[in-house]
């Protein structure tokens, strides 16, 4: 499939998929979603691609639905918002959360609505200093979506998730660092090299067992201690058998740097 609205340039280990749709802040519509859901499914194939690295492109990284999208306009007839969540939004925010590859997002300007939820279903998040975080959904009488009423309560809490939920206000990247929304505040110059660097060393890095972190971090939202004590042991007998965790082991001692093969 041509991306006209992404990029996506698989190299070095790292997927670059960058939302391209500048002129609308990387505002989604329905081809982007389509293409979106292309490349999540073409990056998950490649064993090529150890890491995902998902930026935007111009001064924002993205503004949430395309509200000019004749799709989505309440006309007459009311649409439905809920049919559009469940084919476009969704399965991007379940392809993201699925995918083997850790997925490194760099926010490089404006996040909002379902562009800042987005942004909070990675797995590690960078932002630049100059960007913010917006649940713009309250200001137009949406609810926030795309997992923001799962993601925002488990990462600031639910005083602090209400309130911006409800109120719509901007979170500054340096707010959203001090109150653990994201891992990293940068200069903005600094960016797009600090998160490349990130993205290269997780593509080096024992894939597999990354896949395992992922699947048992995500579990423990749901899971009672004893059942994420059986789950760590049903995933740790699964690194344990990894050409990884060998190579980790013998480099360690033999004292030289491990070559993980991400399997
Ligand atoms: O509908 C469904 O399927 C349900 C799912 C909903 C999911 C959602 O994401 S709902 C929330 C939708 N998003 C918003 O409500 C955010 C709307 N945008 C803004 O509030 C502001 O643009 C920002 C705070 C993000 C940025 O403000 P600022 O001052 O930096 O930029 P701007 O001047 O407002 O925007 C720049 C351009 O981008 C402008 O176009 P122009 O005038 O230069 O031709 C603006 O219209 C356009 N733009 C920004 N956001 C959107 C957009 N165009 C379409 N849709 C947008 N969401």
């Amino acid at each position: 499939m041509a991306y006209e609205h992404i990029e996506l340039d698989i190299s070095a280990g790292v997927a670059r998929l960058t939302l391209n749709r500048p002129g609308n802040l990387n505002s989604f519509n329905g081809q982007m979603h389509e293409e979106l859901r292309e490349a999540l499914g073409r990056v998950d194939r490649d064993e090529a691609a150890r890491c995902l690295l998902l930026t935007g492109a111009g001064r924002g990284f993205c503004a949430g639905q395309d509200l000019s999208d004749p799709g989505v306009q309440p006309g007459d007839q009311a649409p439905d918002l809920g049919e559009s969540i469940e084919r476009n939004y969704n399965p991007l925010i379940r392809g993201i959360k699925a995918l083997q590859q850790p997925v490194v997002c760099a926010v490089n300007g404006v996040a909002a609505g379902a562009g800042a939820n987005l942004a909070l279903a990675c797995d590690i998040v960078l932002a630049a200093r100059s960007a913010s975080f917006i649940q713009a959904f309250c200001r137009i009488g949406l609810v926030p979506d795309s997992g923001g009423t799962w993601h925002l309560p488990r990462l600031v809490g639910h005083a602090r998730a209400t309130a911006l939920a409800m109120l719509g206000e901007k979170v500054s990247a340096e707010q959203a660092e001090r109150w653990g929304m994201i891992w990293k505040c940068v200069d903005d110059d600094a960016l797009a090299s600090e998160a490349t660097r990130l993205a290269r060393h997780l593509a080096s890095q024992p894939t597999r067992g990354l896949a395992l972190i992922k699947q048992a971090l995500q579990a423990s939202w749901n899971n009672p201690l004893e059942a994420q004590l059986d789950l760590e042991r049903d995933l740790q007998r699964i690194a344990g058998r990894t050409h990884d965790y060998r190579e980790g082991v013998a480099a360690f001692v033999e004292k030289r740097e491990p070559r993980f093969r991400g399997d």
